[in-house]
């Protein structure tokens, strides 16, 4: 395990680790990184300053980050198929932010997809800074849980909003990006596709890309795209000194990014999350990953056929990528009360709302479990047979510790099998 002398620290990631072993991780925004990505992730990059981009920065000795950083930026190119990426964002919600601010001004009116419905913070809700500086515009799913195209291009018709966030957190459907492509130009609006998500099953093919369809995309890195925490923007278009401010064309989308990154928003790129991203990239390029993104799309349409034959009620019926929210109204249990049961048979998922929740957010009906984690360790779909039946005696008996805890035991028997990548032994 881990050299650090800090007992306390360390006896905490042993623990962590453990419980990540022992369990079944079902957070659909989670995944379990290989031993390069994390070796990148503890390296000395992580002392270096490097302001700018390469051949740009503001600080001496850079001639090693400025490699790491143009493989990162070549990698995403070349697995995305854009013209142009930046690598630096700290994470998901600061690439974003990155978006904004260099495509609108505060007050601008702009849209996006409503938390509650499957959205994301950024996307324009009223408490984040994209819906408290702007005039957001929030669209909702039918009450089928699709999303409905006509009502989107209604709203976007009625607002004229300047750019239009698309993407999700708890959204088990196929995004059609050409459609949304088409509402954007009805109302000359940038559109922006937020990945996060599905990153990795468009790498791998099982989900419709984006790029050369939406403007500017932007993803985390470390959800089905399984690299460290961090985020990416890609757009085509072409670049100038991003020193010097341009105008908001299309053409100018690379130096308006890399200008609302630095010196816009952010300091010093985080040059291990870097160099991690790159490593990251490097698998996802690789056929088995391919094979690993198709496997995430069985595992959950498997996963999701078996706890409709249980009599769970589905938002949407389905899925078509990694996950799955489940409406627990008929279940006579409530999210928050699943989440737990489940956890105490170490399966982890969270609460989520669903579409026209009656519940609140903290309290919601629901919960949203993915396969992206599971699939890393190698479970398949006979597996997925296996898990439909804990989840489901979990939630049955969810007051019966007794059982929770022979479910965890059994659970923990099962991974033995199904190592984390690296992992050997515990001790
Ligand atoms: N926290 C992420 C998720 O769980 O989907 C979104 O940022």
């Amino acid at each position: 395990m881990t050299q650090i002398q800090d007992t306390e620290i360390r006896n905490l990631i042993f623990k962590e680790t453990q419980r990540q072993s022992e369990g079944l991780e079902m957070i659909p925004s989670e995944n379990h990184t290989s031993m390069e990505v994390l070796h990148a992730l503890g390296s000395r990059l992580t002392d270096k300053y490097s302001e700018g981009y390469p051949g740009m920065r503001y600080y001496g000795g850079c001639e090693y980050v400025d490699k790491v950083e143009n493989l990162a930026r070549e990698r995403a190119k070349k697995l995305f198929g854009v013209s142009h990426a930046n690598v630096q964002p700290y994470s998901g919600s600061p690439a974003n932010m990155a978006v904004y601010f260099a495509l609108a001004d505060p007050g601008d009116t702009v849209m996006g997809m409503a938390l509650y419905y499957g959205g994301h913070m950024t996307h324009g809700l009223k408490v984040n800074f994209s819906g408290k500086w702007f005039n957001s515009i929030q669209y909702k799913t039918g009450e089928d849980g699709y999303l409905n195209y006509e009502t989107m291009a209604d709203l976007a018709a009625k607002h004229s909003p300047k750019l239009i966030f698309v993407g999700a957190t708890a959204y088990p459907r196929i995004f059609d990006w050409t459609k949304l492509r088409l509402i954007a130009d009805s109302v000359n609006a940038f559109l922006v596709a937020d990945i996060s998500h599905i990153a990795g099953l468009i790498v791998a093919g099982v989900h419709p890309s984006p790029a050369g369809i939406a403007d500017v995309i932007t993803t985390t890195t470390h959800k089905t795209l399984r690299g460290p925490r961090g985020a990416m923007i890609l757009c085509n278009g072409n670049p100038s000194n991003p020193l010097k401010p341009a105008p908001r064309t299309r053409e100018n989308l690379p130096t308006l990014i890399d200008r609302a990154i630095i010196p816009g928003l952010q300091g010093g790129p985080h040059n291990h999350q870097t160099a991690a991203i790159a490593v990251a990239l490097k698998e996802a390029g690789t056929p088995e990953f391919r094979e690993y993104g198709s496997q995430i799309v069985k595992n959950a349409k498997r996963l999701a056929e078996q706890l409709s034959n249980k009599g769970y009620k589905l938002v949407t019926g389905g899925t078509d990528n990694h996950l799955l929210l489940i409406d627990l109204a008929n279940k006579n249990i409530t999210g928050a009360e699943a989440e737990h049961s489940l956890g105490q048979a170490g399966i982890t998922v969270n609460k989520n709302t669903v579409p026209f929740d009656p519940r609140p957010p903290f309290d919601p009906s629901g919960i949203r479990l993915g396969t992206p984690a599971l699939t890393t360790r190698g479970l398949k779909e006979v597996e997925m047979d296996q898990v439909a039946d804990w989840i489901d005696a979990s939630i049955k008996h969810s007051k019966d510790e007794k059982l929770l805890m022979n479910i965890r035991s059994e659970i923990r028997e099962f991974t033995r099998s199904y190592p984390l990548p690296g992992e050997t032994t515990l001790s």
